[in-house]
């Protein structure tokens, strides 16, 4: 029994159901182009907003029922926890979950209590893993919580940190491998400053390329099959971050010879703040190879913070989801719920319903993608749109056989005039508009 006992397990019932415990779009079985719809999603649920927020805020105390929360955590505490968080899991049905060391073990106030802590409610997760079949898609540490990390962790300007954050990822990367985790992710959540005056830019680049260095060779050393994913987020807590959005995490990444060994955690709002489209940072991770996984939510258009919305809007999330099955979906990533109730979401139930909607926008977008897919309307505009470089013209270009001068002097002699094209995008537009219909 647990504060999430009172719900039957989740079921699919179809667009026409009224339960509001129910998928109406989520069919995890459902065939999507050759995959089972659950197979693509890889949906997740995580540990911190679900289960370790008590609701509060800057201005207010916690609102929401989390009897195992308090300012010191005991083992009990932090059972009764996991409790709830894998009865709620499983009665979701979603495969996954996400944790940070901190959102699950009990209060430390060494490092050496910190890593025997650590151990004592991994064994407690292990064990319901094993029973439930619930698998981890990423650990994580949080070097942004405590006082110590003000300044940054692998940025800050005291070493004595740096160490501090290397004992706290060497423990729970060690954990992730243990419970079979799939990924092991940074959010560089203070890695950032508030004010250049104070700030070496250099040095705190350096430093953090040498810490991703040092979490790489370990996670070789302790055989982690695992990706490392770093999480980009443009500022907030610092003012601004270093891993600010996807391109410049991949100049950091070549920067420190990581390019090969790091992929990239898009979260949706982190990009928005960035002033970029989620779509954009899935396009950008994809050229550039090192696409992982997604931190799934939505912002609130009017304001300028992270307010980690559960997602509601398929229309939106149909770009994105359409680069994402052309691609073909995830290796070892997968959608993770980055989001979080509002204050006043107090009933236990909330917590469904949140996590309901989100998982049928979720398939909403993924079954207009399909759509979009099946159809080759859009393909067709981008084909012929980029037609001329498949073209015997456009190849001799690219394969060098011309020099700038040579080519000036064929587009001279050739009497070159080409005609504005057009882009048909409100043509796209309305693809994507009338493929959202479930
Ligand atoms: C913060 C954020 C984090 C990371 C994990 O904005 O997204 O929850 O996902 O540290
Ligand atoms: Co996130």
């Amino acid at each position: 029994m647990s504060l999430f006992s009172d719900v039957a397990p989740i079921r699919f019932e179809g667009a026409d159901s009224t339960n509001d415990l129910a998928f109406r779009v989520y069919d995890k079985d459902r065939m999507v182009l050759g995959k089972r719809m659950a197979d693509w999603l890889r949906l997740t649920v995580c540990y911190w907003h679900s289960f370790n927020w008590p609701g509060n805020d800057i201005f207010g105390a916690g609102t929401l029922p989390r009897p195992w929360l308090g300012d010191r955590v005991t083992q009990a505490m932090a059972e009764q926890k996991a409790d709830a968080a894998f009865d709620f899991l499983s009665r979701l049905g979603v495969p996954y979950f996400a944790f940070h060391d901190v959102d699950a073990m009990a209060s430390a106030d060494t490092l050496e209590e910190h890593g025997a802590n650590l151990k004592r409610i991994e064994a407690v997760i292990a064990e319901k893993m094993a029973k439930t079949k619930l698998k981890l898609l990423w650990g994580t540490a949080n070097l942004f919580s405590h006082p110590r990390y003000a300044g940054g962790a692998a940025t800050s300007p005291d070493p004595d940190v740096f160490a501090f954050a290397a004992a706290q990822v060497r423990y729970i990367l060690e954990v992730t491998n243990r419970l079979g985790g799939e990924n092991y992710v940074l959010w560089g959540g203070r890695e950032g400053y508030d004010t250049l005056l104070n700030t070496d830019i250099k040095g705190e680049l350096d430093r953090y390329g040498r810490f991703l260095s040092m979490v790489v060779e370990h996670k070789h050393k302790i055989g982690f099959k695992g990706t490392i994913l770093i999480e980009p987020k443009p500022f907030e807590p610092t003012k601004h971050q270093y891993d600010r959005d996807v391109a410049v995490v991949y100049a950091f990444l070549q920067r420190y010879g990581l390019e090969k060994e790091v992929r990239v955690n898009i979260e949706v709002n982190h990009a928005t703040l960035a002033g970029l489209d989620f779509e954009h940072e899935i396009a950008a991770a994809l050229a550039y190879g090192i696409f992982g996984s997604i931190d799934m939510n939505r912002g609130d258009p009017r304001n300028g913070w992270d307010t980690d919305q559960f997602p509601n809007n398929a229309q939106e999330m149909t770009p994105a989801m359409l680069l994402f099955l052309q691609s073909g979906g995830f290796t070892t990533g997968g959608f993770n719920f980055d989001a979080k109730l509002r204050r006043q979401s107090v009933d236990p139930n909330d917590l469904y319903i949140a996590h309901i909607a989100g998982i049928d926008t979720l398939a909403r977008a993924l079954l207009a993608a399909e759509t979009i897919v099946n159809e080759k309307r859009l393909a067709k505009v981008q084909q012929d749109r980029y037609a001329g470089w498949s073209g015997a013209f456009g190849k001799k270009i690219l394969s060098g056989e011309y020099n700038l001068s040579s080519l000036a002097d064929h587009a001279v002699k050739t009497n070159l005039d080409p005609k504005p094209k057009s882009g048909k995008q409100e043509l796209c537009e309305s693809i994507i508009a009338s493929s959202c219909k479930f």
